[in-house]
């Protein structure tokens, strides 16, 4: 069922054709998710459909453990690790054709930033211009080195204070290094650097207002002269030259996990905001009051105090798998709704909770929004909204038309994009978590599990499987195209696969 907070407005598609950036031409994937993060490959690219260890494998390197995505310029690959006793920071450059580390520079921290279960403190995928790579550890800063692995400059970085870990990655654009410091507790902030001698160019503070809670693990997407960030409470638009906010498009959730990265298609913004308690597998295990008494009502008063509900535990998210799922006290929840604080939630106190749940049902989803305007957007700008299928981590694809979603489970969303006609929602017979983000290829779209399983579907409208190859390996970094070739980072190495 298709539910929605915001009126569906239906707005005809603007089509701008302005410059491609100049790497275009080059054989370059130069930052996560490759060119402004849209996980779209040239066109005319085409890696093998099958591969895996036995087949179609030009090369494998170990590499410290870590989930960051290549970076690709020509014939270099860089891309982090880390190690875990040693407390170091590991920076390689690859050379794509053999597979050979050409360099590797290491940096050694007291302490890693604490990172969630899922999290690694080698999360960023560097960003390259053809003349610099920029590196960013959350546990160190920014540091910047030429191709030939001499460094050029640094930005130390106080460790940032988060629920989850940086999840962010630098971007390069014209004269700037981008970071995106809006997860910074401590420090909320977006940041442009110069990156040629590593000066602060500009710093944009996010002033927290009631309600809204700094946390953001996306990365920065340009769009013309505008930066836009996904932060908790919000997408919004910075002039990339005053750094002034130019426009801002409200959620609805003030204190979501603000995780994916947003793409952009045909002028449109697509961005999935996923609400915890909000989500449908979620609300799923929560009972009625009455069904609450009958099973937590400890003492038969057919009362139900905060202790008793210690007793109730629901998964965050089942689809995940018991690996990783997390297991959350309903007690913690519920603390919240105990308005008169007599340490007992009565029926209506339960039920304002599953209201709360419901609206941030409503709240949540995938949302599509014209790009542009000034201020708050959301009532000028909103097309179409849908609260189901949302994936917590993975990014959204836009692609020929289409946007595709993959949430944990396997269960991959196509969406007409202009329209938000759902087109299909089925699993695609890998389950477990998935944190990759999708990427397409000359017309096909690469799903990457957490178990290792990359399966490669048709793109269009109905769903069509084309190969499922197992690595058996952990993935969680975005694979990269480049050059006939898919690389795909595992939890300790690197694959080219190609014909
Ligand atoms: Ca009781
Ligand atoms: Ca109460």
């Amino acid at each position: 069922m298709k539910r929605t907070i915001f009126p569906c407005i239906l707005l005809g598609a603007f089509f701008f054709i302005y410059a491609l950036p100049q790497y275009a031409q080059n054989i370059a994937w130069p930052q996560f998710r490759g060119i402004n993060c849209s996980g779209i490959a040239d066109a005319n690219q085409d890696p093998p459909i099958n591969f895996g260890k036995d087949q179609n494998m030009i090369w494998n390197t170990n590499l410290s453990t870590g989930q960051s995505s290549p970076c690709i310029w020509q014939d270099n690959i860089f891309i982090t690790g880390f190690e875990e006793e040693e407390k170091l920071l590991n920076m390689y450059c690859i050379d794509r054709i053999s597979g050979a580390i050409q360099w590797q520079k290491e940096i050694s921290v007291k302490e890693f930033e604490k990172v969630h279960v899922i999290s690694s403190p080698a999360n960023a995928t560097p960003a390259t211009d053809g003349e610099r790579v920029v590196f960013y550890f959350s546990s160190y800063g920014l540091l910047c080195y030429d191709m030939n692995g001499e460094k050029q400059w640094e930005m130390k970085m106080p460790i940032p204070k988060s629920r989850h870990g940086m999840g962010t990655s630098p971007v390069i654009s014209g004269d700037l290094v981008i970071m995106n410091c809006f997860g910074h507790e401590n420090d909320p902030c977006l940041l442009t650097i110069n990156k040629y001698n590593g000066e602060t160019v500009w710093r944009y503070s996010w002033p927290i207002e009631e309600g809204e809670r700094a946390d953001s693990y996306s990365t920065p997407v340009i769009y013309k002269n505008q930066i836009i960030i996904y932060r908790s409470a919000d997408v919004s638009a910075y002039d990339v030259k005053t750094g002034n906010q130019v426009w801002r498009f409200l959620t609805g959730l003030g204190v979501g996990d603000a995780v994916c990265t947003p793409v952009i298609g045909n002028d449109i913004v697509y961005v999935t905001v996923f609400s915890t308690i909000g989500n449908t597998e979620v609300r799923a295990q929560f009972p009625d009051f009455a069904g609450l008494v009958s099973k937590y009502d400890e003492n038969q008063d057919r009362l139900i105090t905060l202790e008793e509900l210690g007793g109730f535990e629901f998964n965050n998210s089942p689809e995940k798998g018991a690996e990783i799922s997390s297991v959350i006290k309903a007690s913690k929840w519920a603390r919240h709704f105990d308005h008169n604080k007599d340490n007992y939630i009565d029926s209506t106190e339960w039920a304002s909770m599953i209201e709360y749940c419901e609206s941030d049902y409503l709240k949540q989803g995938i949302k599509a929004f014209r790009v542009g305007g000034e201020g708050d957007i959301i009532f000028s700008n909103f097309i179409w909204g849908e609260s189901d299928h949302v994936p917590h981590v993975t990014s959204p694809l836009f692609y020929n038309d289409r946007v595709y979603m993959v949430k944990s489970g396997g269960i991959v969303s196509c969406f007409r994009a202009e329209e938000g006609e759902l087109l299909y929602n089925e699993r695609i017979g890998t389950a477990g978590a998935y944190f990759a983000s999708p990427i397409a290829v000359n017309g096909r779209i690469l799903f990457s599990s957490r178990t290792g399983v990359i399966t490669v579907v048709e793109a269009g409208d109905q769903m069509n499987i084309l190969a499922r190859n197992d690595l058996d390996e952990v993935i969680a970094a975005t694979p990269a195209i480049v050059d006939n070739k898919l690389y795909v980072r595992t939890a300790n190495s690197l694959y080219a696969f190609g014909d």
